[in-house]
């Protein structure tokens, strides 16, 4: 466990990131899961490896992008499930530098990233669509689960795994110092032990010993003792767990919550259900105050571009995050119960209140009397005025609590006081 605190040290101080998926998928615009949900062949996908022409490809306007909205990490697709392969591995022909990119996109994002000062992740895909030794007839999500072509298909499953292998060995020896490896996903027998998991950890560990894990190659980070290959921080996916995760004995284990901004993770044309700058923000404050992150999607377009749509929201959050931040980096929980009105984020002796309610009149501090030296409005750093209850018959004052005075009527921020 104290492995696992160093190295997720700078993870935990970080809170937010961006993660980015994008591959083939772009062209069809309907989401990443376009092959395996329309059943699609090879055949039929073959045309979007011809015409991947990402011809506004610009990895450093991302990693602007991402700075700008506070975000201090990236996690970018280095293959999805339909295989397709962003970076020039010499295991496969299924690769950027033979369609029309004619490049490795790989290489760009981590020299872009690392310039605009981001720590860089990979995202991996286990499962594999296009390889002819992964599992075809008969599993739950493969493209050709039900096409009796497939049935009797042999397969050499062990070259697969060698072929996975190779090529995070590739990702990993290839771009320098790589700071997340996000695998995605174990399901039904698809985990660990089919992986090999434990060797391909050692393998990671041997080239990038400070290196993030996530906790999809399958095993359990709680369990009294965990498989090597547990990883070292959970992955909740579109959900914010209600407490938390914790261990055992109660004490936080790191976590990150992935979280789309509309209802897709690729690039999908008609989905435009985004969620507000608002949303967004009171979601990563909920992440922090349950000692966790968040880790927000962007699907660019078969050109290479970010969504307008996505970059707005983004820059919205990064408004928030310029004169609010303090209350988000290295924060973690509070001791402090749940207040009414809001969240608590907290740092050392600095306690961080989030108001989301208004209410009427002062903003009530539960059990906090006598134990607030100063009160600030952190947006502009005014003065706010302290005060303890001050008639008995009303204010019963059972929990000891202490009064903030906000001025006017409505919150400063919409977003978050
Ligand atoms: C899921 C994948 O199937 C989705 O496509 C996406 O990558 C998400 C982060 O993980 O399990």
């Amino acid at each position: 466990m104290n492995e696992r605190l160093e190295r997720t040290a700078w993870f935990r101080e970080a809170r937010f990131g961006m993660f980015i998926h994008w591959g083939l998928y772009a062209i069809p615009a309907r989401g990443e899961w376009v092959r395996s949900v329309e059943k699609l062949s090879n055949e039929q996908y073959e045309p979007y490896f011809r015409e991947f022409r990402p011809d506004r490809y610009d990895p450093r306007a991302w990693a602007r992008a991402a700075k700008a909205a506070g975000q201090q990490y990236a996690v970018l697709t280095t293959k999805h499930h339909d295989g397709f392969c962003l970076f020039d591995s010499e295991q496969t022909d299924y690769k950027a530098t033979n369609t029309p990119a004619q490049r490795d996109l790989i290489k760009e994002y981590v020299e872009a990233f690392r310039a605009e000062g981001l720590k860089v992740g990979f995202y991996y895909s286990l499962i594999d669509w296009h390889h002819d030794d992964y599992p075809a007839y008969g599993d739950r999500i493969h493209p050709m689960r039900d096409n009796e072509a497939y049935k009797d298909r042999p397969i050499q499953f062990e070259r697969y795994v060698d072929y996975l292998h190779a090529q995070v060995k590739e990702l990993l020896t290839r771009y320098g110092k790589i700071d997340i490896m996000w695998f995605d996903f174990s399901y039904d027998d698809m985990t660990g032990e089919k992986w090999r998991a434990t060797e391909l950890v050692n393998m990671i560990r041997s080239i990038q010993p400070d290196i993030m894990i996530d906790n999809r190659l399958g095993g359990h980070i709680l369990a009294a003792e965990p498989e090597p290959y547990a990883g070292d921080f959970y992955s909740p996916e579109q959900i914010v767990p209600p407490g938390g995760i914790v261990d055992e004995n109660g004490l936080p284990v790191p976590w990150e919550a992935c979280i789309t901004l509309n209802d897709n993770w690729g690039y999908h044309a008609k989905d435009h259900a985004y969620k507000s700058p608002k949303q967004v923000v009171r979601a990563l404050v909920e992440c922090v105050s349950k000692n966790g992150n968040m880790l927000l999607n962007v699907g660019p377009n078969a050109r290479g571009e970010i969504p307008a749509e996505s970059l707005r929201i983004l820059e919205a959050v990064g408004e928030w995050m310029r004169h609010s931040g303090d209350s988000i980096y290295g924060c973690g929980a509070s001791s402090l119960p749940k207040p009414e009105w809001g969240r608590y984020t907290q740092n050392g002796n600095m306690l961080y209140a989030h108001v989301f309610d208004r209410g009427i009149g002062p903003i009530y501090f539960r059990g906090l009397k006598g134990k607030i030296k100063k009160a600030r409005l952190l947006a502009d750093g005014s003065e706010l005025k302290v005060s303890v209850p001050w008639m008995a018959e009303q204010y019963s004052d059972t929990d000891s609590g202490a009064f903030i005075h906000l001025a006017g009527a409505e919150l400063p921020d919409e977003i978050d006081t």
